[in-house]
């Protein structure tokens, strides 16, 4: 009964609404009508932004020429980069039997109340890859990473910074409580600056120079580990391994001469190679040890400078994982741990097989690019 109600009532109020409804379509031609031209508008400004931007573009990139102007307007489509993925000098086996490998086992800590740490900034030419040699800014006179500092929780670090490189660096320490402002400031070249910070928090963190472009001062090399031991004594392993997981972006091949950074592929993300501690599977070459039955504590850092690293060692299991560096809780049993870039985390490793075990980063592009290493567990 209500229902039918109801649709009597529309029924009657019907034909009322017949000239209302004939308005109701001129006001709303109008409003189309308006909608239409504030569109027009928007898509003349929109152009208009993206010219301008695509001109900034080209002055930062330095191609501001008037013929790849008109060529980026009549093509709409940017050029690919080049890629100098596994390109090695021709006898890459033998170089990279030659290379020595990183020395990769976690220095002893520093005595005392107050760790000391100079690191002497130089320009200077380093192998990344068999054959593959890189113009690096390094933060200590033998390229990427920089030394592993390894203090203990509520030591006080004193960090002496001298710039031996041609243009202004600086350090971050992620493990530090201070003003950036203050610490992390420019250091010009030939100078020296020290500051201190108490190491409050455990873990396993990254540094690096933050002199912008922060980009590419990461890219070209200036970064490391710090590793500050818990007050409170993790428990005992029988060995221990820092891995700094990074990747680079190179403007040559680096065979014939040493290739420099390509600041579009460093934005675009497209490395040429990504490595642990600074050279392509260096460890594959000259592997990890450890021995049946023995413990191994991996302390890897995602240096980036963008790319996050999928930490996993193949044939085990972590048997404890401390996520994200996070001291207090470790995790158990779990297969692959996401380190993002700029952050850490610590592995323990039982095995008790003898075999080769490959630790990767299992976002498997990065395997392809080097970032693969062997953890020799006894004599297979
Ligand atoms: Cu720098």
């Amino acid at each position: 009964m209500a229902s039918y109600q109801v649709s009597s009532q529309h029924r009657s109020t019907a034909p009322d609404r017949e000239p209302s409804s004939g308005v109701g379509i001129k006001i709303l031609a109008l409003f189309l009508g308006i909608a239409v031209g504030v569109l027009a508008i928007v898509a003349v400004v929109l152009v208009q932004t993206a010219d301008s931007a695509r001109d900034e573009a080209k002055v930062a990139a330095g191609t501001t020429d008037q013929s790849a102007h008109s060529d980026a307007e009549t093509s709409a489509v940017s050029l690919p980069l080049e890629s100098f993925a596994g390109k090695t000098g021709e006898n890459a086996t033998e170089l990279a039997a030659a290379h020595a490998a990183t020395n990769a086992a976690l220095p002893p800590v520093s005595a005392g109340d107050l760790a000391k740490v100079h690191m002497t900034m130089k320009d200077l030419v380093v192998e990344i890859a068999p054959g593959v040699k890189y113009n690096t800014w390094a933060f200590d006179g033998h390229g990427a990473p920089g030394p592993v500092v390894h203090v203990r929780e509520g030591q006080m670090v004193e960090m002496t910074l001298t710039n031996g490189g041609a243009i202004p660096h600086s350090i971050d320490f992620h493990a530090a409580r201070i003003a950036p402002n203050v610490a992390f400031r420019d250091v010009a070249p030939g100078e020296s600056f020290t500051f201190r910070f108490r190491a409050s928090d455990p873990g396993v963190f990254m540094y690096h120079c933050g002199t912008k472009p922060v980009l590419a001062h990461i890219a070209n090399g200036m970064y490391g580990a710090i590793v500050v031991d818990p007050a409170t004594p993790l428990p005992k392993v029988d060995r221990q391994y820092v891995l700094v997981a990074s990747e680079w972006y190179l403007n040559g091949d680096g065979v014939s001469e040493p290739a420099s950074l390509s600041v579009e592929k460093a934005r675009a993300m497209q490395p040429d190679w990504t490595t642990f501690n600074g050279y392509a599977n260096q460890y594959v070459t000259h592997p990890l040890i450890s021995k049946p039955g023995e413990t191994v504590r991996f302390y890897v850092v995602a240096a980036g400078p963008t790319l996050d690293t999928d930490f996993h060692v193949v044939g085990t299991i972590f048997n404890r994982a401390w996520v994200n560096g996070d001291m207090t809780q470790f995790q158990q049993g779990v297969q692959t741990v996401g380190v993002p870039a700029g952050g850490g985390a610590v592995f323990d490793v039982k095995i008790d097989e003898p075999g080769l075990y490959p630790f990767v980063s299992h976002a498997f592009a990065h395997v392809d690019l080097g970032q693969v290493g062997l953890l020799k567990v006894g004599n297979p």
